[in-house]
């Protein structure tokens, strides 16, 4: 039967990178609608009426929005090449991490968006609070959060490698370094090895070039 796998996303978006990596990696064939920010489509105002966010996946004529939520779907409607372990404890502890990232993911953009070294130096040691968690009990000995695989917990922490590290760079502080984070930092490496992310990455010059933006428009708001 026709798929009919539509994805409306947006090229800098971690959050639609999740959404491309978790369908290639499965396999699934899908049309990619680029939005165009601030000028969102219609379709995508009647897609995600609620948020007006990207990304949205339509399958079957049908959307669905939240990139978790997305692969959440993804994974029940094609369950080949499972992105979670089929054991119901493993799969509630891969949850209790997507969970964790979730809430603390915001942890990471306070430190992009701190102006003035006080506030940098406060949203930075929160950030480092949350990564010594990650690193000695999400990840502990394992190659991917999944064990020996890319597994779901990974596409959603798949915004470190890439992304923050732009930020880092933008912001000119490094967090993520493999004398503090050895765990981390050989994760990151493993993560983008896989050729599914490899080759599904924004230019990292374009992306650049995009983070600076944002964080003058941070400066310029302070
Ligand atoms: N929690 C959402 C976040 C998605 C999100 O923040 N999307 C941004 C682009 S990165 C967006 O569509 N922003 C448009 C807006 O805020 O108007 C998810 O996981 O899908």
């Amino acid at each position: 039967m026709e798929e009919e796998v539509k994805l409306h996303g947006f090229w800098p978006s971690p959050f639609s990178h999740r959404v491309i990596w978790a369908l290639k990696l499965k396999g699934v064939k899908f049309d990619y609608i680029e939005e165009d920010f601030p000028n969102k489509s219609q379709l995508l105002l009647q897609y995600n009426p609620v948020h007006k966010k990207i990304p949205v996946l339509v399958h079957r004529g049908k959307p669905i929005a939240e990139s978790l939520i997305i692969l959440e779907y993804i994974e029940e409607t094609w369950p080949e090449h499972p992105l979670l372990p089929k054991d119901a404890y493993e799969r509630a502890l891969a949850r209790f991490w997507i969970k964790y990232g979730e809430e603390k993911g915001i942890t990471f953009y306070n430190v992009f968006r701190s102006v003035g070294e006080d506030q940098l130096e406060k949203a930075m040691k929160e950030a480092m609070e949350v990564l010594k968690v990650l690193e000695e009990k999400g990840l502990g000995e394992k190659k991917f959060f999944g064990g020996d695989s890319i597994g779901l917990v990974d596409i959603a922490f798949g915004s470190f490698p890439h992304w923050f590290e732009g930020m880092e760079e933008v912001i000119g502080v490094k967090l993520l370094q493999p004398s503090t984070f050895p765990r981390l930092c050989a994760w990151m490496e493993n993560f983008k090895e896989v050729p599914v992310i490899k080759e599904n990455l924004p230019d990292p010059q374009k992306l650049l070039a995009h983070l600076k933006r944002i964080r003058e428009s941070f400066i310029a708001d302070a």
